[in-house]
């Protein structure tokens, strides 16, 4: 009895560890940089990886969401999956961005429940806070008013994960949880100049302007303000959300207010990174967007305070090397 009551529990303590985690969204710019990091420093004994791309399903179907959901049980989710742009694709197409994402969400966060999921951790963005605001803006500070007009579908539509959060744990105790990324930059990012956001468009506009011998075209004034994350470090930040962070309530991921950069600095780095040489021009005629949406990483640090984030010049450099080597595969 004594030998069978072991192995019921060393059975049970591996039981407890196994964890399955499936991440949506898997095939982008921060699931890549997910697999990278899991690649680079191993995934923990008892974690299984799964990631998906919009091929495995697309989750704006409901039924397609519940027949992956049922092939890989999942006992964790990491859900980046979602209809994503820069400035001027959100622009053009905020009705696009509340919808695909609207039913997106519901389709994971409800399906999810229903197979038992114990975690979900949901990706909402430092974008999608109130445009008039005071700074620096916190993760209690989400609903307290209308989003900037410039992506308004895509900021409510994220806001509602969030309540979706709420409301799981009210009725059902659920501990699904959101992270709040600022501007995300690093390999695998969407290259695409009119759909992508600002340093992916400003380091393939450069990339050209050099071939072609032609000026660089920053978009608009240059003077906005905005604290970029690297993407290999979000990803790091992610697996710690995802093992150590119980909170319902979200958590921003962001470098620190002092990193706040100007669009014209941001430009600036890719210029030296990439070595050009030729005339910066800045197109006024193109919009602004938001001037700034600071974050503060207060809650962040509390939980580590020893993160240390890839010094900006250096994770542009190693974008731009990742750009070039391999422009063939790049999404533009
Ligand atoms: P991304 O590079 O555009 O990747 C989007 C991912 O979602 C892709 O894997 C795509 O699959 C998948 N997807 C899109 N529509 C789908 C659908 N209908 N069904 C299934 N999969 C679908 O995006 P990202 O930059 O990695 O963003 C990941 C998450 O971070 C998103 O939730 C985004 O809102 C959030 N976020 C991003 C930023 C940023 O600056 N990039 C900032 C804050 C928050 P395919 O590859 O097959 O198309
Ligand atoms: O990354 P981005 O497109 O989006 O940055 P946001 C837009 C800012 O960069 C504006 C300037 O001030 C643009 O005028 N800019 C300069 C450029 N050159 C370029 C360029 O070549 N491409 C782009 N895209 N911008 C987004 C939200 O806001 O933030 C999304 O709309 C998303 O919903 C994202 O959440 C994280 O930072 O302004």
């Amino acid at each position: 009895r004594i030998v069978f009551f072991k192995i019921h529990w060393l059975f049970m303590q591996g039981e407890t560890r196994m964890m399955r985690v499936m991440v949506t969204g898997g095939s982008g710019l921060v699931g890549k940089a997910i697999e990278r990091v899991l690649q680079e420093e191993g995934a923990r004994e008892g974690e299984e990886w799964i990631f998906l791309t919009s091929k495995d399903a697309n989750l704006m179907d409901l039924e397609e969401t519940r027949a992956v959901f049922q092939k890989h049980r999942p006992t964790h989710v990491i859900h980046l999956a979602a209809m994503v742009g820069g400035l001027f694709k959100n622009m053009r197409q905020n009705l696009d961005f509340w919808r695909s994402n609207m039913y997106i969400n519901d389709n994971v966060l409800q399906t999810a429940h229903e197979v038992d999921v114990v975690k979900v951790v949901s990706c909402l963005s430092t974008c999608i806070f109130p445009d008039k605001t005071t700074y620096p803006i916190d993760e209690t500070m989400i609903h307290n008013g209308p989003p900037h007009d410039s992506n308004f579908g895509y900021a409510y539509a994220k806001r509602m994960i969030d309540v979706h959060n709420r409301a799981y744990f009210e009725k059902y105790d659920r501990r699904y949880t959101a992270v709040i990324p600022t501007n995300v930059f690093g390999p695998h990012d969407n290259f695409n100049i009119e759909d992508g956001h600002v340093l992916p468009g400003l380091i393939h506009k450069t990339y050209k302007a050099q071939k072609e011998g032609t000026a660089l075209h920053v978009w608009g004034s240059g003077r906005p303000l905005r604290q970029f994350i690297y993407s290999l470090d979000l990803a790091r930040l992610f697996l710690w959300v995802l093992r150590e962070y119980d909170e319902v309530d979200p958590i921003i991921l962001s470098v620190g207010e002092e990193d706040e950069v100007s669009i014209k600095e941001a430009a600036n780095v890719v210029v030296q990174a990439l070595e050009f040489k030729g005339e910066v021009v800045y197109d006024t005629s193109k919009a602004d967007g938001q001037f700034k949406k600071t974050a503060s990483n207060t809650k962040l640090r509390k939980y580590l305070p020893e993160f240390t984030f890839t010094p900006f010049p250096e994770a542009i450099k190693k974008t731009c090397d990742w750009f070039v080597d391999n422009y063939d595969i790049a999404r533009k």
